[in-house]
């Protein structure tokens, strides 16, 4: 196996000094240029915080006597750790695998996990993975540092903006409207990404202006489609962080009426995963925001908790189901996948696929009643000038694509 382009530092975590000393010389052996090993959750968490250049992988025990593996997981996602990350463990694959699932829930770059007694192969298998295609460029852990003060000068200076993916409808072929993604170009450091710098603004209160910043730009830009012909709904994704101020709605309101939009041709997108923690306030706002006629839509179904219990309880018009459903062959996905469809259609919403890549997916989705792809297939997100061109051209690559 070819292993001596891997670069950057490895981190092992794991309380059996012999386990460290066996998998650090296969890590050695591997080509990093720097393997770290540590015992215990806090020490793993030191080495993260001082090591230059960053930590590009934690391979990682599930069980350990101070602090487990799975708090130390969610300690990584605290402290904003975007470099990868490996599970493994003597657990049985089932836990395993749930424990991957939970660290992508806190957004966290799993790429695997495997079970001990560690097998050199397997090692081999999942580590080429990680330094094969590189992921989300997001998610690199040499991503820029993003501070607050960078933050609000790229809003001022209109830096950030929003760029949009086109949603279409299954049974007409027709774009219906675009999710707003945020975007950074950053001319002096490159692009950078909302999985970057979307839990700054949270973590220093500027998610609202940054969310209200952004749609203001946005009606604006539909205006411009408008004068083209073009007519889109505006879906933009809203963070937790916003549903716990009670003022929201108006707030948005008065936003939304002030740049000369309307709040029933929009759409709020909320991530369903962070949905849990105190539900009375995000209840009572999204209700009043439903009586706003908002449109409300349940971001990345299925990757969150208690499924169930929010769709019968909080005010959802439509469900988006998570990628890894649209792309999943596992039959425990499948079976989610066709079971939600189902359901959410008996609660009379609308089924929108995410993350669509292939004809075989649209497909897939179109047979089980989904009402709206959203994906590469169709469109990757593009600046706001540039919806119209790709409308008109659709009409035509449309049939080309869809056959
Ligand atoms: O393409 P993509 O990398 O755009 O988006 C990554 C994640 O960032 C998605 O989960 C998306 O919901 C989130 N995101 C993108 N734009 C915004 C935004 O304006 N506000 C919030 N809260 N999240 C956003
Ligand atoms: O979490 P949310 O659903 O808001 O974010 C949408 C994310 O999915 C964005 O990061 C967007 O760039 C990404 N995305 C959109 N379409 C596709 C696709 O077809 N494939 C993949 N891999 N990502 C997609
Ligand atoms: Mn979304």
């Amino acid at each position: 196996m070819e292993t001596d382009h891997i670069q950057g530092s490895v981190l092992v975590v794991d309380d059996e000094p012999f386990v460290l000393k066996t998998i650090a010389h296969v890590l050695d052996g591997m080509g990093f240029t720097r393997v770290l090993t540590a015992m215990t959750g806090q020490q793993a968490l030191r080495l993260i915080e001082s090591t230059k250049p960053s930590v590009e992988l934690v391979m990682l025990d599930l069980n350990m006597p101070d602090m487990d593996g799975i708090e130390l997981l969610r300690r990584f996602a605290e402290e904003g750790y975007r470099g990868d990350i490996l599970l493994f463990s003597a657990e049985d694959s089932q836990t395993l695998k749930m424990a991957e699932r939970l660290a992508r829930a806190r957004r966290l770059s799993v790429i695997g996990s495997i079970s001990k007694p560690i097998r050199r192969e397997a090692l081999y298998h999942v580590i080429s993975k990680h330094s094969g295609p590189p992921g989300s460029p997001a998610r690199r852990a040499d991503a820029p540092e993003i501070t607050p003060q960078m933050l609000e000068v790229g809003m001022e200076c209109g830096e950030l903006e929003p760029w949009f993916q086109p949603k279409i409808d299954i049974a007409s072929r027709q774009p219906v409207g675009v999710e707003m993604l945020a975007r950074w170009p950053n001319s002096t450091r490159g692009p950078i990404y909302p999985d970057v710098f979307i839990p700054v603004a949270e973590r220093s209160g500027l998610i609202d202006r940054l969310t209200f910043c952004l749609i203001t730009r946005s009606i604006h830009m539909r205006q411009q489609w408008q004068a083209s012909g073009v007519n889109l709904k505006l879906a933009a994704n809203i963070s937790m962080d916003s549903l716990r101020n009670l003022d929201f709605p108006q707030r948005l309101d008065d936003i939304v009426t002030a740049a000369g939009g309307s709040l029933s041709t929009m759409q709020l997108e909320v991530t369903e995963s962070r949905l849990m923690q105190d539900l009375v306030t995000p209840l009572d706002v999204l209700l009043r925001l439903r009586l706003k006629k908002v449109r409300l839509s349940i971001d990345d179904f299925g990757t969150g908790y208690s499924n169930l219990f929010q769709l019968r309880d909080l005010p959802f018009d439509e469900l988006k189901l998570d990628r890894s459903y649209v792309r999943g062959r596992d039959p425990r996905a499948v079976a989610i996948l066709e079971s939600s469809v189902e359901m959410g259609k008996r609660l009379g919403m609308g089924i929108v696929a995410e993350g669509v890549e292939t004809l075989e997916e649209w497909q897939r989705v179109e047979r089980l009643g989904c009402d709206q792809v959203q994906g590469w297939l169709c469109a990757r997100a593009m600046p706001g000038d540039a919806i119209p061109d790709w409308v008109a051209s659709w009409s035509e690559s449309s049939k080309d694509v869809l056959g």
